[in-house]
């Protein structure tokens, strides 16, 4: 992949649509927009959309609207343009291809932004804060980008990189000075004791673990989460995955085995987006066409974030259902007993709790959503100025917070305090890292490789 290739890409879904839009970037732009829809006038306004008409060796074959954006104020920092034309496949290929014939080079996924990051134009904050845009399956996803993208996560991040370069400050001065610190404490009201010291650190530790722990509710609120139902035949899965939804997808019956295909639909719940999934019942003698739904179904267990294992809570002697508990022990599970309004119903299972309820009537439907909420996303982070939605920054912040925690061991301990130094350093050094500073290639790789064509 070179830097200086210009690049093309196609930025809306592959399909047909109003208008297809086609993105350039690099030094090559308008000399290729030259070719590809010249105008008599020359280059248009920068920033402008004007009408042009599309050609390559064939002739005229569409007309669209272009937008020139030259560098160094683009998304990319580079020369660009956006070129609309209707939106047909054919004549997107035939644009493309055209951009192709005259120098472009078909861009990699996530290669406009890459450009932007290694121009300086987006920090890496705002790079993920671009893809979790695109990503997110919940109005809730979509804040968490939005406000990263105006600046804000990256304005916190500088603000705690504040806090550990001051405390730094104070533990170089202790280092340099050590004869001198009854001096200098007495002459500069800028050094605190030791104890002082200690508890910023721990205050500093506390906020970037905060954050982190920030990360699991706002991943499943981007990302959503995949949820599967699955439980002994007729345990009433396909009666909660209906109640759940609250509407009549799944067909139902007392038949054995009446679900074969895994049935998905999404849903939120608790105000996370989930995607259920209605599955095969297990059966221990299961006919042909059985056996392959419960193949199917077994395949998708790995993909799976969480198994919500229903039970008949009226039957839990049966053979399927021990067997299905032993299996799924692994598994993140929650545990349920349908059919609570049955007699004989048992809410226990080998000492675990089952949640009761009932398809029919909708009991326990409520504390069912509440126990799969909390089973993706834990218990309620406490108060954070930022939220964090990306695994990477919130293993970075979490390997920052450790940090720190080991550089106030050894100021209270005996390693001292060129070992906080150190430690502190190192905090300081993942941190940076969050927004991009230091990041080496392979991670850039590994994250841009995430991001669609075109962006
Ligand atoms: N009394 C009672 N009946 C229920 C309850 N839940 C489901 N049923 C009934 O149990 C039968 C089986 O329900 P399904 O939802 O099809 O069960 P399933 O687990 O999807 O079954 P398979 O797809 O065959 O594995 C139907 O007749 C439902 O009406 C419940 O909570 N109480
Ligand atoms: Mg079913």
């Amino acid at each position: 992949m070179e830097q200086s290739d210009t690049i093309v890409a196609c930025a809306t879904p592959w399909g047909r649509a109003a208008i297809g839009v086609v993105r350039l970037s690099g030094s090559g732009v308008a000399q290729v927009l030259g070719e590809v829809c010249p105008r008599r006038a020359g280059m248009p306004p920068a920033r402008r959309a004007v009408l042009v008409q599309l050609r390559d060796s064939g002739g005229i074959f569409d007309e669209g609207l272009l937008s020139w954006m030259p560098g160094p104020g683009s998304y990319t920092g580079e020369d660009s343009a956006e070129i609309s034309c209707h939106g047909n496949p054919l004549l997107v290929e035939r644009l493309l291809a055209a951009c192709v014939a005259a120098g472009c080079r078909v861009a990699l996924p996530g290669e406009f932004t890459r450009r932007a990051h290694s121009h300086g134009r987006l920090d890496l904050i705002r790079a993920e804060a671009v893809l979790q845009a695109i990503e997110a399956r919940s109005p809730g996803g979509l804040e968490l980008a939005s406000r990263a993208l105006r600046g804000e996560l990256g304005g916190w991040l500088e603000a705690q990189r504040q806090e550990l370069l001051a405390i730094g400050a104070e533990l170089e001065a202790r280092l340099d000075f050590p004869d001198q610190l009854e001096l200098l404490l007495d002459g500069s009201p800028g050094l605190q004791d030791d104890d002082l010291l200690v508890a910023r650190i721990l205050r500093a530790q506390g906020v970037l673990a905060a954050a982190a722990a920030t990360h699991r509710r706002a991943r499943v609120q981007v990302q959503g989460a995949r949820v599967a139902l699955l439980g002994p035949v007729n345990a009433g899965k396909s009666s909660l995955f209906n109640a759940l939804l609250g509407r009549r997808r799944a067909l139902v019956s007392a038949q054995p085995g009446t679900t074969r295909d895994v049935l998905e639909a999404s849903v939120e719940l608790c105000g996370l987006p989930v995607l259920l999934m209605d599955t095969a019942g297990e059966n221990l003698a299961p006919e042909e066409l059985e056996r392959a739904g419960i193949e199917l179904r077994d395949e998708l267990l790995a993909e799976v974030d969480l198994l919500v294992v229903v039970l008949p809570a009226h039957q839990l002697a049966r053979r399927e259902v021990a067997a299905l508990a032993a299996r799924t022990r692994a598994h993140p599970r929650v545990l349920v007993g349908n059919h609570a309004d049955r007699d004989g119903a048992c809410f226990s299972l080998g000492g675990l709790p089952l949640i009761p309820t009932c398809a029919l009537d909708g009991q326990g439907l409520d504390a069912l959503r509440g126990a799969i909420a909390q089973a993706l996303v834990g218990e309620e982070p406490g108060e954070s100025a930022a939220v964090i939605a990306s695994q990477r920054q919130h293993e970075l912040l979490l390997a920052a917070s450790q940090r720190l925690e080991q550089a106030r061991l050894a100021l209270v301990g005996e390693a001292g305090v060129a070992v906080a130094a150190e430690e502190l350093l190192a905090a300081l050094t993942r941190l940076g890292e969050v927004s991009g500073g230091g990041v080496r290639d392979e991670v850039l790789d590994a994250l841009f490789e995430r991001f669609c064509i075109g962006k």
